[in-house]
């Protein structure tokens, strides 16, 4: 094995265990579960490269602890979802459904598909008992995305009760490479969660913290003890923090080594070997674990900090490796159309004191415009140095970029692939490459969702001079209230 890095790169200042209400979590008084694995969206019909969806955000109910069941929210299903697979190439038609009785969006975090509606921010509301529909055709490589919702200020409360599904990107590059691609065997989603129950049930606001809201026990998928059972000899873990803040520190619990793979975006130019990994709220990590070494029978667990959340029973199998190719993945490498910095924007403070250039979001302000197609260099600057500050991550709708530089230093190893969130560290401005190649009016924000639904969050234009484009932006009072 080449270079393991045993880091997890991020400034250990910023760390979220340093924060004043911080708590790390606690093992749940309840028997061990098999990993909840989300079943996988079936389409409504298939018409030759034209698939039809149906997604549906309901009430449910999960039993999670003995005795009363917890209400939860779901896609499709009591709590989180069903995985939405696309196909790069192909042309996808959803109805986007509500049954709940207030408001959602259906957001399509890392997806390159055309503002502000379809992306479904705040400016495309579904009303109770209503649907939209949208259509796309999915022109972005293999990579593990997600749908959550977006109706902010109410965001952070709607994943809190369940709203959330992993959205898996395939293409035809990535099946040559004989991956683990198994779903539910040896190609999984991972979603981090964290949550704490009154009574065996949600209660948000007697949860909630403005700096982000934290959970006393682990939530895998929706499984709050879960075991899983490896039957193969190499697993392909799809991790998602999911969560409204808490970051995952990740480690197994006799530190064996895994392989990065893949970023928000898709499959890195080159593979990474770690054996510690720090995802912020809203990354994604791709990741190979090959368990040969072990022997039937025998346990590790994947840990947070010092916890063990996740337990993986080794079963029987033949022992058998992955080559990976070098290069693993060819990246169309941004190239900017100017070597000067053409966007700064600033993250700043902590509690509600939070703002992203000094400013609150405004839905009905356009805060800065960039030309479709053209490549762009942006700096993110987290200035908050309050109590030694915390990592805010930042993320841009409707598009994926790359990074250049963390205060003019080389990025961390498994950040030269394509990304959509960034972990940007107090005092720190990470340099980005930012192409957009759909129009539309687009989020970028702080993704700690409570900071986003305070209003850590400003909207950027994607326009073409040959095809101006007017919208009509809601404002937020429009967006909370149908009208009739
Ligand atoms: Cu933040």
């Amino acid at each position: 094995m080449s270079n393991v890095y045993h880091d997890y790169f991020y400034d250990k200042n910023g760390f979220d265990n340093l924060d004043g209400g911080y708590f790390p979590l606690k093992h749940p008084d309840v028997a061990e579960k098999p990993l909840a694995i989300p079943a996988v969206l079936k389409p409504d019909q298939v018409d030759g490269d034209d698939v039809y969806y149906t997604i549906t955000a309901q009430e449910g109910s999960s039993q999670l602890f003995q005795g009363v069941p917890t209400k939860t929210w779901g896609y499709n299903t009591d709590l989180l979802g069903e995985t939405v697979v696309l196909e790069t190439g192909k042309t996808y038609h959803v109805t986007l459904k509500n049954e709940l009785s207030e408001v959602t969006t259906f957001h399509w975090h890392g997806l390159n598909i055309v503002g502000p509606f379809d992306d479904g921010g705040p400016h495309a509301p579904v009303y109770p008992h209503g649907e939209r529909k949208i259509t796309f055709t999915v022109d972005q490589p293999s990579a593990t995305i997600w749908l959550h919702p977006h109706p902010c200020p109410e965001t952070a409360r709607q994943v809190w009760n369940g709203l959330a599904t992993p959205v898996v990107i395939t293409d035809k590059y990535e099946q040559s490479l004989h991956l683990p691609s198994e779903y539910g065997v040896d190609d999984i989603p991972v979603v981090l969660q964290d949550r704490s129950y009154y009574d065996n049930q949600l209660d948000y606001k007697k949860s909630y913290d403005v700096d982000g809201t934290l959970g006393e026990f682990p939530l895998i998928n929706g499984t709050l003890k879960p075991v899983f059972e490896v039957t193969k000899p190499v697993m392909r873990l799809r991790l998602l923090n999911g969560s409204n803040r808490r970051e995952w520190r990740l480690h197994f619990s006799d530190n064996h080594p895994f392989t990065q793979i893949g970023s928000d975006g898709g499959l890195l130019p080159e593979a990474v070997e770690l054996d510690h990994l720090m995802l912020t709220c809203a990354e994604r990590a791709d990741v190979l674990v090959d368990f040969s070494d072990y022997k039937p029978g025998d346990e590790i667990t994947l840990q947070t900090d010092d916890f063990s959340f996740l337990k993986f029973k080794i079963g029987s199998f033949e022992a058998s490796h992955i080559n990976l190719p070098s290069p693993l993945a060819k990246l169309e490498e941004l190239t900017p159309d100017s070597d000067e910095t053409s966007f700064h924007t600033v993250m700043s403070g902590m509690d509600d004191e939070v703002r992203l250039d000094g400013k609150l979001f405004d839905m009905q302000r356009i805060d800065t415009k960039q030309q479709i197609n053209t490549t762009k260099i942006w700096e993110v600057t987290n200035t908050n140095d309050m109590e030694g500050g915390m990592i805010h991550p930042f993320h841009v709708h409707g598009c994926q970029f790359q990074l250049i530089s963390r205060n003019g230093k080389d990025v961390y190893p498994n950040e030269h692939g394509w990304k959509d969130t960034i972990g940007v560290n107090p005092n720190e401005t990470v340099k980005i490459k930012i192409k957009f190649t759909k129009l539309g009016v687009f989020m970028y924000h702080c993704h700690i969702l409570e900071h986003e639904d305070t209003g850590m969050m400003a909207q950027i234009e994607i326009f073409d001079p040959d095809h101006p484009m007017t919208y009509k932006l809601l404002s937020m009072d429009d967006m909370m209230h149908e009208k009739l």
